[in-house]
């Protein structure tokens, strides 16, 4: 290996290692707050934590003291649903404070269940009904571009989401006007509220899809990091004012990194035990401390 390469490859590790410890710690961010409530969007969230943990972590340019500071990337959840997810990874961005997360849920609390953009600090959309996120993704990528603006977009969204004509109509439109400012990634749990995706409408193949709509696609196992590394280290490279949007595809799996919870049937919405939070812990560390160990 060149001195370069090795450098190079020295850097990646670095930037890997920054993203996994990342992923580790809003994990279980989000198991403190589930235990607060008892139940909820758990699963979702450690299924896309590392998606959430690699654009965090690596990619969305942001000031943490000044969440409104107008160069800021624009980081959309169209899924409200997700907001655990994303309250946990906003503590590990220094935007929320952690302690806070423990209000999560209650009265008065900014961190209500469903996204609230006037509640939380970063949080730029009111997500919830689904189909939203990408239309509204595409309004403020064309708004940003015609202010001159470098900031970038990244849209999440949930494989339920493609089952919504609106956010077909944003994908073609996203290329109709390329927006090369625009990075969307799809959350592909393989799971609805009224069970399995494949079952409530096939959707299959995703990738195509977005490619036929102008799109530059990625399709990667959402849980693996440096997979995700990858494909978001090329979706931002290819970024431009003006150009072709690009997609990352992320296969994950609900409650990944906690067995207990991986296996879980009705996994939309859990609920959890008093005296599972513990083990769901347990396991989350023994995990981290394993991977660590290889
Ligand atoms: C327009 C709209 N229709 C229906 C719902 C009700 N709903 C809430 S979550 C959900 C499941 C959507 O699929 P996905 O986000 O993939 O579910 P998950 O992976 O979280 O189980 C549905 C249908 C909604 N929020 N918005
Ligand atoms: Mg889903």
């Amino acid at each position: 290996m060149t001195t370069t390469a090795h450098a190079g490859a020295v850097h990646r590790d670095r930037r890997l290692a920054a993203v996994d410890e990342f992923a580790y710690r809003l994990r279980h961010n989000v198991l403190d707050m589930g235990q607060e409530q008892g139940q909820g969007y758990v699963g979702q969230a450690l299924g896309a934590a590392d998606i959430l943990a690699t654009v965090y972590a690596e990619h969305l340019r942001f000031r943490a003291d000044d969440p409104d500071w107008a160069g800021r990337d624009r980081f959309l959840l169209s899924t409200g649903h997700y907001a655990i997810g994303l309250y946990a990874a906003l503590a590990e961005a220094g935007i929320v404070p952690r302690d806070e997360l423990l209000t999560y849920g209650s009265d008065d609390s900014r961190l209500p269940m469903s996204g609230m953009s006037t509640y939380t600090p970063g949080m730029e959309i009111s997500g919830g009904s689904l189909g939203h996120g990408l239309p509204i993704a595409v309004g403020m990528a064309l708004g940003l571009r015609h202010q001159d603006s470098q900031a970038r977009v990244f849209n999440f969204l949930s494989d339920g989401e493609l089952d919504e004509g609106s956010t077909w109509e944003a994908a073609m439109s996203a290329h109709h006007h390329q927006l090369g400012n625009l990075i969307a990634m799809v959350d592909i749990n393989a799971l609805q509220a009224d069970g399995p995706t494949a079952g409530v409408l096939s959707t299959e193949p995703v990738h195509d899809k977005w490619t036929a709509c102008g799109w530059r696609t990625y399709r990667v196992d959402g849980n693996d990091t440096g997979a995700l590394l990858g494909a978001f280290d090329e979706a931002a490279a290819g970024a431009a004012v003006r150009g072709a949007p690009a997609v990352v595809l992320c296969d994950t799996r609900v409650g990944k990194g906690v067995p207990l919870l991986e296996t879980r049937e009705k996994a939309h919405f859990m609920r959890i035990d008093e005296h599972e939070w513990q083990i769901c812990r347990d396991q989350l560390t023994a995990g981290y401390d394993l991977e660590d160990a290889r």
